[in-house]
């Protein structure tokens, strides 16, 4: 999939990203930043309780607390971070909120929830009925895991606006019934995220411990930067880990990449993961057929 398209544009993870899609290509349209409409479109699904492993509704971990990871990038390599944070219902603004007000990169758990504070961030419960009754479901026969490859959910965001300039973001409650303190992909800057404005952009969604042991999203980014399209940028950093396994990895992971000249691309371990692209002129969902190896 190599597709050449005008500015702005916009791309995202997952059927469920259409909507976070409409939302930024709207605001790119009318002459947005992709900063500002990177944020404004993860607070869609940040916000929606039916994408369970993203903001509110999603699924807990194993002590029952739904807790949240997210990060955003720049064109000129600004990023900010959040992990392990509760309550909060727009962590990818508090991550945009780091970058821009600390001299930090990344802040996690309590210390990210005082920083929340501090800048005015009102807490609330992300936990639904739902996230808890599931919970205790869980608690009952600890081995079911409702996000497998299947159906990982998580948000990764990435825009190209009308200047040319490039953000990058991913918002996540990362995997259902994690250990306490688990941290995912998401927030790692390189890993589940990661623009080089010279360049390009990439993001990850899938089993994040697979994706950060590569770091996915940097690689991609490097490997644009030597000539690779994005899709074929892509499709070497899935390889990577598919060879890791012998090509016998049951997890999914994806990657999304976009070219600063407009030129996308994706890969997947399995051929259950959509992309979300929009032009000015229209949405389409593609789902992205599993990993090519006879392209490693
Ligand atoms: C994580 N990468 O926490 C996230 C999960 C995910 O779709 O992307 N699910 O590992």
């Amino acid at each position: 999939m190599n597709h050449q398209s005008n500015k702005p544009l916009f791309l995202s993870t997952w059927e469920h990203g259409y909507k976070a899609n409409i939302c930024g290509i709207n605001l790119l349209k009318n002459d947005f930043c992709a900063l500002d409409s990177i944020e404004e479109a993860a607070k869609i699904t940040e916000l929606d309780e039916n994408v369970r492993t993203v903001g509110v509704g999603g699924y807990t971990d194993n002590a029952g607390d739904v807790t949240l990871d997210a990060s955003i990038m720049d064109h000129n390599g600004n990023a900010g971070s959040v992990a392990f944070v509760k309550n909060i219902s727009h962590p990818l603004s508090l991550a945009r909120t780091v970058m821009e007000k600390s001299k930090h990169v990344m802040l996690v758990g309590e210390g990210a929830e005082i920083f929340a504070s501090e800048n005015g961030y009102k807490f609330t419960n992300i936990a639904t009925d739902k996230s808890l009754i599931d919970y205790e479901k869980w608690k009952i026969n600890k081995n079911t895991a409702p996000v497998n490859q299947d159906n990982h959910d998580t948000i990764t965001l990435i825009a190209l606006d009308k200047e040319g300039s490039i953000a990058a973001g991913s918002t996540t409650s990362g995997l259902a019934y994690k250990s306490k303190g688990r941290v995912g992909d998401s927030p790692i800057i390189g890993s589940g995220i990661y623009v080089d404005g010279n360049v390009g952009a990439a993001g990850a969604t899938g089993f994040g411990e697979e994706i950060m042991k590569n770091v996915g999203s940097f690689l991609i980014v490097e490997l644009m930067s030597q000539g690779y399209s994005p899709n074929e940028a892509c499709r070497e950093a899935v390889n990577r880990t598919l060879k890791k396994h012998n090509f016998k990895f049951k997890e999914q992971i994806a990657y999304i990449a976009l070219r600063n000249d407009g030129e996308y691309g994706a890969a997947a371990a399995n051929d259950k993961f959509f992309l979300n692209v929009s032009t000015p002129s229209k949405t389409k969902t593609i789902k992205i057929s599993g990993c090519i190896t006879s392209d490693a």
